[in-house]
């Protein structure tokens, strides 16, 4: 792929490229190049390529108005590859590194995947940040520098094993200290009242000061024009202070434990399911990034409009909160405007609702945010005084003239039953709520927030996600992207809805033969990888089914693991029974404390451990467990699926953003009709994708007619459903550790409450007739090459389009 850049070209042409990079090892290293190791010539790529970002002139923005985009997580992945293909110089330095004797694929694996998100959510934010970027839009990220992103996962014995994830170990060449920008965040102590002159005012005293230091990544746009700052903020010790006495008396842990307390709140990522332990750490978090990022906000413009222009802050100011994680935004922002800016107070309350949007990803009730009233009240006296003073108005404007009004109150107001429910509070500060695709706006409408909908719903809108098609198709499938630049040209890579015009191939044999070979060279590199780091040996003449995400009981990975077990017993007892030989691929970490999801991952490495060492079956079927997904491995896995696994029970899945990423690669889709398959269904049509299960209104009804009983399921078919059941525990998998009666009790103690067996038959059927479809090699092709020409939809360009025009009111 050629320049995109036009004239903001980094390097002239190669031998330019190769000279720079031979100076800027012995500025670097000292050393020459020929003298490096491949981890210090990646630092030394990587550096000399954030430096001139850093050094970039923005081109132009489209729109002043500066959108900041709040996050707890920003789940970044590699950047090397990314860079250059937005600067447009993949081609030159793939061919300067030729010429040094090395590949830039070796160096590009030398990259640190810093893991600062969870899942969905955080990738999310990343790839908002590439198209805002891309599109010329203002746009900047503010969120967390955690010093250990999420876990390493290992596999010992089946079991996921967590360990340290040292992210920071060969330095961040991205990232740039910004010591003189740095603010003071405080916590505790207690507020005083002030009266001069019939005027009062409020001051927060004592407690501590913790400095909040950014660090700040350059976040270079397609094409260069626009280079954005993602400002990821650090704790530290407000004052070099240190307790003298302490020390002297030789207790050097007492003298030092004013900084790592501080320090404490930027130490880990918290992850996505943690209950009560250790959470007062996380409430520290949020308000720290609130604070330090509103401050710094604040001040820029204070700068750049004057110190009583607050009342047009909401024009020329977005701020999109990512979930309830940054809720405290709008409390906060009005403590800053009264107490510091002296800001009427309800003037502050109209530009922060102004200035504020949210985005909700969870209709789950368990995954709701809420924080004890006391523990919130004890850390953040003042900004709690701003969300006791908003509830109070709001109940107190509530209309009492609608019927059970008190009911709708009760579900509604901030403060409840002891606690800040952080969900409401961030409706009721904000202009713009959205859920992420239009089956969970729909719900969110209907159900989670119906009450909030019922007064106000003008302020609901939907915003089905996307993806950054340049990482997930343009850097991960080098094969493909580049047969698909060979016949359309690579107008894509800047404009998603180009792939469009692959509709014109899905029918030309050729090309699709040209794809096959595409895919079968994606999954031979997957395959390598897999033999590495799972050693499991795969037949790449398999058909290659994936299901890649975080490991939770509503998203179904047991349901897969119930489908192969049936398999594999149905090919041992029957022998007219001759599936498509098919390599089931797994990947994804549970949270530490989720003690099901883990079981569910022995499971599988059981399963696996039973099925590749069978003569019998493997070569019919294999297992792997691809261990500590990431964005990095995931970028592997994508390109060389051909079946993507999208099976959370309908209501479930707020959106779902690999399903995306896997049909833009050629995948087809098995699915329920939940989150985003539902638009994907929309674009490709029936006939190229898989769809089974309950539908939503059906778990609905089944939940609410309380005669769904698992153990009827059970009794009703011994044979196939009831002995995958029985297998849980009786022996059949227990070699490797054991047998599985805690998953065994979820489905028949708890009756199953995510559905596993009410939806097995018709899963498997789909499944059979999804791969016995596989045999047709023209039809497949066709269908998956037409995934790809209709996934431009996906791309996050087009959602970022979308909250610009709709919730952030700009031009991109
Ligand atoms: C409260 C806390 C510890 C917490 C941290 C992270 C709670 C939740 C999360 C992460 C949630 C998440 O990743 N949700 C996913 O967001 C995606 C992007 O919108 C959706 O595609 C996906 O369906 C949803 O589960």
């Amino acid at each position: 792929m050629g320049s995109a850049n036009g004239d903001r070209e980094l390097f002239k042409d190669k031998d330019d490229f190769v000279a720079q990079y031979r100076e800027a090892c012995e500025t670097f290293f000292a050393k020459k190049y020929d003298e490096l190791s491949q981890q210090e010539r990646f630092c030394v790529l990587a550096g000399l390529i954030a430096n001139k970002s850093r050094n970039l002139k923005v081109d132009s923005h489209k729109d002043d108005k500066e959108v900041y985009y709040f996050s707890l997580e920003f789940l970044l992945g590699p950047l090397l590859d990314n860079y250059l293909l937005n600067f447009g110089i993949r081609a030159i330095v793939k061919a300067g590194c030729a010429e040094l004797g090395t590949t830039l694929e070796d160096l590009v694996a030398q990259e640190v995947d810093p893991g600062l998100g969870n899942g969905g959510l955080g990738r999310l934010a990343a790839c908002f940040l590439d198209s805002m970027a891309a599109l010329g839009i203002n746009g900047n990220g503010n969120g967390m520098r955690y010093r250990y992103g999420l876990f390493r996962q290992e596999i010992e014995g089946g079991r996921q094993v967590e360990k340290m994830d040292n992210w920071l170990e060969h330095g961040f060449p991205w990232e740039t200290r910004k010591s003189e920008a740095a603010v003071l965040v405080q916590f505790g102590g207690h507020v005083v009242r002030h009266e001069e002159g019939g005027r009062f005012w409020f001051t927060q005293e004592g407690g501590d000061l913790i400095k909040a230091v950014p660090y700040d990544v350059p976040i270079v746009g397609y094409g260069a024009k626009t280079v954005n700052n993602l400002r990821l903020w650090s704790a530290e010790p407000a004052a070099e202070d240190f307790d003298l006495d302490a020390f002297n008396a030789g207790n050097y842990a007492k003298a030092v434990k004013f900084r790592s307390d501080a320090e404490a709140i930027s130490q880990i990522l918290y992850p996505n399911d943690s209950g009560e332990h250790g959470r007062l750490l996380r409430l520290k978090q949020e308000y720290l990034f609130v604070s330090a990022g509103l401050q710094t906000i604040l001040r820029s413009f204070e700068n750049k409009y004057g110190p009583d222009k607050w009342a047009d802050f909401g024009k020329h100011v977005s701020i999109h909160t990512n979930d309830t994680h940054p809720a405290m935004c709008g409390p906060e922002l009005m403590r800053i405007l009264v107490d510091d800016k002296r800001v009427d107070f309800d003037l502050a309350f109209k530009i922060a609702h102004e200035t504020i949007s949210y985005t909700n990803h969870t209709v789950m009730p368990e995954a709701l945010e809420k924080w004890p009233i006391g523990i919130f009240r004890e850390l953040l006296p003042r900004t709690y005084m701003f969300i006791e003073e908003i509830d109070r108005r709001y109940r107190e404007g509530f209309p009492h003239d609608v019927e059970g009004w008190q009911e709708k109150l009760a579900n509604t107001a901030i403060l409840w039953d002891g606690q800040v429910r952080m969900a409401n509070l961030s409706v009721i500060f904000s202009h713009s709520v959205n859920g992420v695709s239009a089956l969970h706006t729909g719900i969110l409408e209907a159900q989670t927030l119906h009450d909030f909908y019922a007064l106000e719903p003008e302020k609901f809108n939907n915003k089905t996600n996307g993806i950054s098609h340049r990482r997930f198709l343009g850097n991960a499938n080098p094969s493909y992207s580049r047969l698909i630049c060979d016949v359309i040209g690579e107008g894509w890579l800047r404009d998603a809805n180009e792939l469009a015009q692959l509709g014109r191939y899905e029918d030309d044999p050729s090309f699709l033969e040209e794809f096959e070979k595409a895919k079968a060279w994606d999954k031979r590199r997957l395959a390598d990888y897999i033999r590495r780091t799972s050693g499991v040996e795969l037949d790449c003449a398999m058909v290659f089914d994936v299901q890649v995400k975080r490991f939770h009981a509503y998203k179904r990975q047991l349901l897969n693991v119930f489908k192969i077990l049936d398999v594999y017993n149905r090919i041992l007892s029957d022998p007219s029974f001759d599936p498509r030989p098919t390599a089931f691929i797994f990947s994804g970490k549970a949270a530490q404390s989720y003690s099901f999801a883990k079981e569910v991952i022995r499971l599988i490495n059981s399963v696996a451990e039973a099925v590749n060492g069978d003569a019998r079956v493997n070569d019919k079927i294999r297992v792997a467990f691809v261990p500590n997904f990431a964005v990095s491995s995931a970028q592997l896995i994508y390109p060389a699926a051909e079946i993507s696994e999208q099976i959370s029970w309908a209501g479930s899945e707020a959106s779902g953003t690999s399903n995306m990423k896997l049909m833009m690669n050629g995948a087809i889709t098995l699915g329920t009709y939940d989150g985003a398959n539902v638009e994907i269904c929309d674009l490709v049509g029936e006939e190229n994708i898989k769809i089974f299960g309950l539908r939503t209104e059906e778990v609905d009804a089944l939940r609410a007619g309380g005669t769904y009983w698992a153990w009827d399921l059970y009794n009703r078919d011994r044979e196939r459903l009831g002995r995958v059941i029985d297998e849980l525990t009786d022996g059949t998998l227990a070699h490797l550790s054991g047998n599985f009666e805690s998953i065994r009790d979820e489905l028949m103690v708890n009756n199953d409450h995510d559905l596993v067996l009410a939806d097995f038959y018709t899963y498997v059927s789909a499944w059979e007739e999804l791969v016995g479809a596989y045999g047709d090699r023209r039809g497949w092709n066709r269908a998956a090459v037409h995934n790809t020409a209709r996934s431009g939809y996906f791309s996050s360009d087009r959602t970022i389009r979308e909250y610009a025009a709709d919730i952030w009111h700009i031009e991109s």
